[in-house]
């Protein structure tokens, strides 16, 4: 079958932000509008015309098309062998996964994550490279310059392949493998902690859970390892099939959108333990009765208490977060007396930290934690993760996070997010701040003085990359911080985010609830930014 040479001409903005190209549906319906992206793609990573990709998306709306046309592309420009997930579905982290364990020049993944998706709403793409982690800046940057130049594509004028059956498949002189999506994910978790610990304490009859796949691609993969390896009664998994549309939902597991989910925590008949994962099953919301854990704190305790899983046995060999997450994996680091890293957001950012064996942990503030077991961020294996730690310690979720609190002190942690406001607002709001970062330090700004304000950059320790413009730090004498950041992976408008924390060392002090304990920082963060006159906004649309 010999490759086709469409003409094409170059689209704006093929600019791929925090976590690839997110366009609303119909953007990437327009004739060219994804295969230019694609070729761009692979006219700038040449291993893999006669190497091994993977694809595979999230299931959203469009995702079927999508995996079609990329399969013939990938033909037509020679990659040798394709792994895709039946009915092309991949969760970002077993895409991941699957890149290493099958020695792959790279992935293509089709997700908008925790954007809603349908015909009206969200559509993405990324590049991951061959360590299975998302493309670092240097690799975006060449693939956003090609988009800008683009002629010619080349695909294959076939049938479309069936991707409902697991075979091995031939499309012109490609090898297409139709794999399960869930097989060595499931393995590499059985790999990392103690399936039979944690079988036991679903079989102990006295531990109640439910996991909340949002309908979203967790939903197999959640069946297949609680329910049917772990032993979990049926019925934990709750929304398990994966829709187009998230039935209609938001899958992002947070405490607005998976409100159902934190109430059946509540009170004394509440559950043991729930959680929740997003659209491509990265995130993850930890939840016990009446305790709501926050991404930051879960990383700290993940860290202080790896060593009693079998996969982190031997202890981590440091920590990194993003920088607007809390300060309370820093602290666990310097008890455990290994390095710990600030990075921008974005798990791009960990790739070369966990190349280079600096860090086994990693984390983000909005629902992110992973390791180096991958090279993404993990929303199944966060929840294992637990589980194991709850088997261990036989203690339940606040207990557990009552005494590292007590033992490591408290930071209180909120972000408020206003979404979709006008873009000349929120760059206006973050060049004011800017303006004033010279001046900010000695200034005193509600209770407290600043003894630090910058635009967050950071360069690499390992290849000297620079990012500059990460957002805005500003950093009080005793420690509490408020960040402000425009989102970079929303399709309309601006989404403005801001991030307080306070450290609170006296137990006495650790029952609060964040908003009010944080109320005098979150009305100083308010004030000074000028929020209201400057985005119109009264309040936060989400906060988390
Ligand atoms: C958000 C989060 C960031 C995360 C990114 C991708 O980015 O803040 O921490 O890495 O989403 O996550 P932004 O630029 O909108 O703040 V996912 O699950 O959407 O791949
Ligand atoms: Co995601």
């Amino acid at each position: 079958m010999e490759p086709q040479i469409i003409a094409t001409t170059p689209f704006e903005g093929q600019r791929p932000g925090t976590s690839g190209l997110r366009k609303k549906v119909r953007v990437f319906q327009q004739p060219h509008y994804l295969e230019n992206f694609v070729q761009a793609i692979l006219d700038t990573r040449p291993e893999l015309v006669g190497g091994t990709l993977v694809v595979g998306g999230d299931g959203r709306y469009y995702n079927r098309e999508a995996v079609q046309t990329i399969l013939r592309m990938a033909a037509a420009n020679g990659v040798a062998r394709v792994l895709v997930g039946r009915g092309g579905l991949l969760s970002t982290p077993a895409a991941s996964c699957i890149v290493r364990k099958h020695h792959a020049e790279g992935a293509i993944v089709l997700s908008a994550s925790h954007n809603p998706g349908g015909p009206d709403a969200d559509f993405g793409i990324k590049f991951n490279a061959a360590n299975g982690g998302p493309a670092p800046e240097s690799m975006t940057s060449a693939i956003h310059a090609r988009t800008q130049e683009i002629e010619r594509y080349l695909t294959l004028d076939s049938t479309a392949v069936d991707l409902d059956r697991i075979a091995t498949l031939t499309l012109g002189a490609t090898c297409i493998e139709v794999i399960d999506p869930v097989a060595d994910y499931a393995e590499l978790m059985a790999s990392l902690f103690d399936f039979d610990a944690i079988a036991g304490l679903f079989a102990s009859g006295g531990f109640r859970m439910r996991f909340d796949a949002m309908h979203a691609i967790t939903g197999p993969y959640a069946l297949e390892i609680l329910e049917n390896r772990l032993g979990a009664e049926a019925g934990t998994v709750l929304n398990a099939e994966a829709l187009p549309d998230f039935g209609g939902g938001h899958p992002d597991p947070n405490l607005t959108h998976a409100a159902a989910l934190v109430a059946m925590t509540r009170g004394a008949d509440g559950l043991d333990f729930a959680a929740a994962s997003d659209g491509d099953g990265d995130r993850n919301m930890i939840l016990g009765r009446d305790c709501f854990v926050t991404p930051s704190d879960s990383l700290a305790i993940l860290a202080a208490n790896a060593h009693l899983t079998p996969g982190y046995r031997q202890g981590i060999r440091g920590v990194a977060r993003s920088m607007p997450t809390s300060q309370a994996a820093d602290r666990v680091a310097e008890a455990l007396g290994v390095e710990h890293f600030e990075t921008p957001t974005g798990w791009k950012f960990f790739g070369n930290l966990l190349d280079a064996g600096r860090i086994t942990l990693c984390g983000e503030e909005s629902f992110g934690t992973g390791s180096d077991h991958l090279r993404e961020k993990d929303g199944l294996w966060a929840v294992l993760f637990w589980l194991n730690l709850l088997a261990a310690r036989r203690q339940s979720v606040a207990e557990i996070v009552t005494e590292h609190w007590r033992r490591f002190g408290r930071d209180y942690y909120t972000r408020h997010d206003y979404e979709g406001v006008a873009s000349e607002g929120a760059e206006g709001l973050m060049a004011a701040l800017r303006e004033q970062l010279p001046t900010l330090p000695g200034q005193q700004l509600g209770a407290r003085r600043v003894a630090q304000a910058d635009d967050f950059a950071y360069t690499d320790p390992i290849d000297g990359g620079r990012a500059e413009h990460q957002g805005i730090r500003i950093r009080f004498e005793d420690g509490a911080r408020i960040v402000y950041r425009l989102s970079g992976t929303g399709t309309e408008g601006a989404t403005l985010r801001v991030y307080i924390e306070r450290f609170e060392p006296d137990p006495t002090g650790h029952q609060l609830d964040p908003q009010e304990a944080l109320g005098e920082l979150i009305a100083t963060a308010r004030e000074f930014a000028g929020i209201e006159p400057r985005t119109g906004r009264a309040a936060p649309d989400v906060i988390t």
